[in-house]
């Protein structure tokens, strides 16, 4: 497959650089008479990288239809090429979270050669028990129908257990060090199990999951309100997760989903009540309008975003990080009219820039402004800092990752779709949701 290479990279960012520097001067010298350090905010981005989804390099679906633009990959190694072009644009997404048996690679010491050679590791895998697939059902010998973990059935658990087993196993030699646990255990209609029996199995599975964990790996809790299961869910909200990660064990964490959460949910306090508990985890970033849409990150609510990634410098500060705290980043999106590349891209760019203004407020005078109870002078901060133009800024820093000043028109110029068209045709279909 084609690569976006470096040569082409260099080409594209030609036209846009004797703008770019005037920009990013006037920025720099407009962010020191208010007395912030551009260079803290530009090497705050440059470090920060957000995992790819290996299901998201392709057209995602609604149960009503699903419209694929042509191009995506036939198998992993082909969704490694799209994340390297990705990665090439953004500088941003070093690592690909891989989904099994979506992925489940026969030869994962190629898999992991050929990302090398791409310059691409392996983020959390992510287990799936919420499907009917011969790999996780025991060849066909029980079914998730009502729940995997929560299940009643011994057998049904047994066979979620050991599929989890088995990501922990292929992952390790890929060279992951975590387990993202999303379920789709819970129920559709009132009655219809014991919610405390149910929570009770959820917990004594993830235990022996957690148990199988090699020693430096950690396993991630990720709950959801409802969807597929509509009337509970076992793993409902940040409470339920955090004491199922808890029960599971040391390495256990929760992961906050964006688009998991119930209307009007505060998020950002979400974020800051499982961070001062040590068992934050990681993100699955997205945005969202109703329920799980999985929209472009920063689509909808640019400025709830702003506001979490406020809470995640916060911790990143108190965990002794120069910018982002080490968690697991990863975006989960579903692009059903976008193509799939052209909208990681958006949602990269959208991450690099909010990060950027968040790391524009002072955190001291916030405090002090807190600390003497002015409302009105603590939102001036805020809005001062969100209202900033930090393109210059995020430009510059994919600009030293060796990346696009202007992914999205970069992508576009070097003809990467059209060359995957030609290569994989218009009809193949990703494996994925
Ligand atoms: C779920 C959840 C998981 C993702 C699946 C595909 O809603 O967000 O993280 O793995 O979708
Ligand atoms: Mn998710
Ligand atoms: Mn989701």
């Amino acid at each position: 497959m084609a690569k976006i290479t470096a040569d082409a990279l260099a080409a594209a960012n030609a036209a846009l650089t004797s703008n770019h520097e005037a920009d990013l001067e006037a920025t720099v010298g407009m962010l020191a008479r208010r007395g912030i350090d551009a260079e803290r905010v530009i090497s705050g981005v440059a470090a920060f990288s957000v995992a790819a989804p290996s299901w998201a390099v392709g057209t995602g679906g609604t149960r009503f239809g699903r419209f694929p633009g042509g191009g995506e990959p036939r198998d992993t190694f082909e969704k490694l090429d799209d994340v390297a072009a990705l990665n090439a644009v953004t500088g941003a997404n070093r690592t690909v979270s891989l989904h099994v048996p979506w992925d489940d690679p026969k030869d994962p010491e190629a898999l992991r050669a050929y990302g090398e050679e791409l310059g691409l590791g392996f983020d959390a895998m992510n287990s799936n028990t919420f499907q009917d697939n011969p790999q996780t059902t025991d060849e066909g010998r029980v079914t998730y129908k009502f729940g995997s973990f929560c299940n009643s059935s011994a057998a049904v658990r047994d066979a979620a257990v050991e599929h989890n087993l088995h990501c922990v196993e292929l992952g390790r030699k890929l060279g992951s060090t975590s387990l993202t646990v999303w379920l789709a255990d819970g129920t559709n209609h009132p009655g219809q199990a014991d919610f405390r029996r149910q929570f009770d199995r959820v917990a004594e599975c993830l235990q022996r999951v957690h148990a199988g964990l090699p020693d430096d790996w950690q396993m991630f809790t990720e709950h959801k309100p409802y969807e597929p299961a509509f009337y509970s869910t076992v793993n409902a909200d940040w409470g339920s997760s955090l004491l199922l990660a808890q029960a599971a064990g040391e390495r256990a964490k929760c992961f906050v989903d964006l688009g998991h959460h119930l209307p009007n949910t505060n998020i950002e306090q979400v974020v800051s009540r499982l961070a001062m508990t040590g068992r934050l985890g990681g993100f699955h970033f997205n945005d969202s309008k109703y329920g799980d849409d999985d929209l472009t990150v920063g689509s909808i609510k640019p400025y709830q975003l702003f506001l979490v990634m406020l809470e995640l410098l916060a911790h990143g500060e108190r965990t002794g990080a120069a910018s982002m705290p080490d968690l697991a980043y990863m975006i989960d999106e579903s692009h059903n009219v976008k193509d799939p590349l052209e909208d990681l891209i958006q949602a990269t760019t959208a991450i690099q820039h909010t990060i950027a203004q968040a790391l524009l407020v002072d955190r001291a005078e916030l405090t002090a402004r807190q600390d003497s109870n002015d409302a009105a002078a603590c939102a001036e901060l805020l809005h001062r800092a969100f209202r900033t133009d930090v393109s210059p800024l995020v430009a510059e820093a994919r600009r030293r990752n060796g990346a696009a000043l202007d992914p999205l028109a970069a992508f576009r110029s070097v003809g990467y779709r059209a060359a995957a068209i030609a290569e994989r045709g218009s009809e193949v279909v990703a494996s994925g949701l």
